[in-house]
């Protein structure tokens, strides 16, 4: 393999916890078996085409930081070229098996639709042989229905149905090319799918226009026979003040409404929980409860800041929680760790992408051996059991089985003179258990 745009770094592999080599794994070892699959197979990590490839440092308040040799051709199919080689290059460096992609993170809107996904099929055609090079896989494909000005009152939630139409039409087309490239997901990020003000906003019809949108969405992936599940990502704001696609909870509503349980699960990523208020474990355990969970992105936000600062992962405690209950549903399915997550702007370096990445695996990675061994020792789990002892005993399954109403209930206490006695959570013994594992 040449490295044209990584050079002078070898292929990154795993060297073990005492490793003094800053490019190397501690903990994420791909051959390592845990819980029954290969750590490669249990974790599925992506690169993101956008945050890692596309992005050079730009913020709201500052240019490009770090301009990057593979986005520098002048020609926009130059450019798609050499980024989706630099993307599998870093892909390879890493050991990474995956990618995602927005339709524009591969080439720019020009204009018309047809120019424009005619220019995307072109590049395309590029990524598709790299990935039979490279055999990296898509985790998901994404169109951005965010970035143009067209879409600045939103897209399925737009008050001019022409751009609703626009929306579809970019939608079908990236969910054709996501088909056609074996994706193992479509994703749905509804970024601007929510309101700036009340005042100019008819909420009950924008909730119908989203409904509608997912429903053609399922019903072309149906029509097409895309095998693939279609995620759609929860996030509470940012860019509008308030996102139809809240959390977990806002999305299931959605789906229930829509009638779409079943055809849609949910792209959890972390720094979107914790702005939403939650756990990022809240939000994978709530997804898990209601048969939703699909895939992750993983990053993490910041305490003091309250935007979506996509800092790559790094607290395994964080993750052994969620691995946790992932491992407790039968594991990913065909979800994955995609890293939405991008450097800071000071870290101008090629190479910092590298870091980045191999940190944030190490991360992921030591989650998850923490989250095996928590689950082979079983004390938790026991104790969790024992907790709820109770509902499996006569009274509890009375209840659960529904044929005990009010009256019935008072009858109980009164004969039985039930005078139930509280008992210790036992939080802290348990925070000190999960503390050894990690
Ligand atoms: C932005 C979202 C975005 C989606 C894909 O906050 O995380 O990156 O993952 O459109
Ligand atoms: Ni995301
Ligand atoms: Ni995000």
């Amino acid at each position: 393999m040449s490295r044209p745009w990584f050079p002078d770094v070898e292929p990154i592999v795993y060297r073990g916890p005492q490793s003094e080599t800053p490019l190397a794994f501690r903990w994420y070892d791909p051959d390592r078996v845990v819980c029954g699959r290969r750590m490669e197979e249990q974790i599925r990590f992506a690169v993101a085409f956008w945050h890692s490839l596309a992005w050079e440092g730009s913020d709201v308040f500052g240019a490009a930081s770090f301009p990057r040799s593979w986005n520098s051709a002048a020609d926009p199919l130059a450019v798609a070229r050499d980024r989706i080689d630099a993307g599998f290059e870093l892909c390879e460096t890493l050991g990474i098996p995956f990618f995602c992609f927005h339709d524009r993170d591969v080439t720019p809107d020009v204009g018309s639709l047809s120019e424009t996904n005619a220019l995307l099929d072109r590049a395309l055609e590029h990524l598709e042989r790299g990935m039979e090079r490279s055999g990296r896989r898509l985790l998901w494909g994404t169109a951005n229905l965010f970035g143009h000005p067209r879409y600045a009152a939103g897209a399925a939630t737009n008050p001019d149905p022409e751009v609703f139409a626009f929306a579809a039409a970019q939608v079908k087309h990236c969910l054709e090319a996501t088909h056609r490239l074996g994706g193992a997901n479509y994703v749905l990020w509804g970024g601007r799918e929510g309101y700036e003000t009340l005042l100019h906003t008819d909420l009950r019809r924008e909730l119908d226009q989203l409904g509608r949108f997912l429903v053609l969405v399922v019903e072309h992936k149906h029509r097409i026979g895309f095998p693939g599940t279609l995620l759609v990502e929860p996030k509470p704001f940012e860019p509008t003040k308030h996102q139809y696609d809240f959390d977990a909870a806002a999305v299931l509503a959605l789906l229930q409404r829509y009638d779409l349980v079943g055809e849609v699960a949910l792209n959890i990523e972390v720094n979107h929980a914790t702005l939403a208020g939650h756990d990022f474990t809240h939000e994978i355990a709530y997804a898990v409860a209601n048969g939703i969970f699909g895939s992750i992105d993983a990053n993490r936000g910041d305490p003091r800041l309250g935007w979506d600062t996509d800092q790559f992962p790094d607290d395994p405690l964080e993750w052994a929680l969620a691995w946790r209950e992932i491992l407790g549903a039968g594991g990913m399915g065909t979800g994955g760790c995609n890293f939405d997550a991008k450097l800071r702007r000071q870290s101008v370096d090629p190479v910092d992408l590298l870091h980045a990445h191999v940190g944030g695996m190490d991360a992921i990675a030591r989650g998850l051996l923490a989250a095996e061994a928590l689950m082979a020792d079983g004390t938790l789990d026991r104790a969790v059991a024992e907790r709820y002892a109770g509902w499996e005993g006569e009274l509890g399954r009375s209840i659960r089985a529904g044929g005990l109403g009010l009256p019935d209930l008072e009858r109980i206490v009164l004969e039985r003179r039930l005078s139930p006695q509280p008992r210790s959570g036992g939080q802290e013994r348990l925070e000190n258990l999960v503390r050894r594992f990690v």
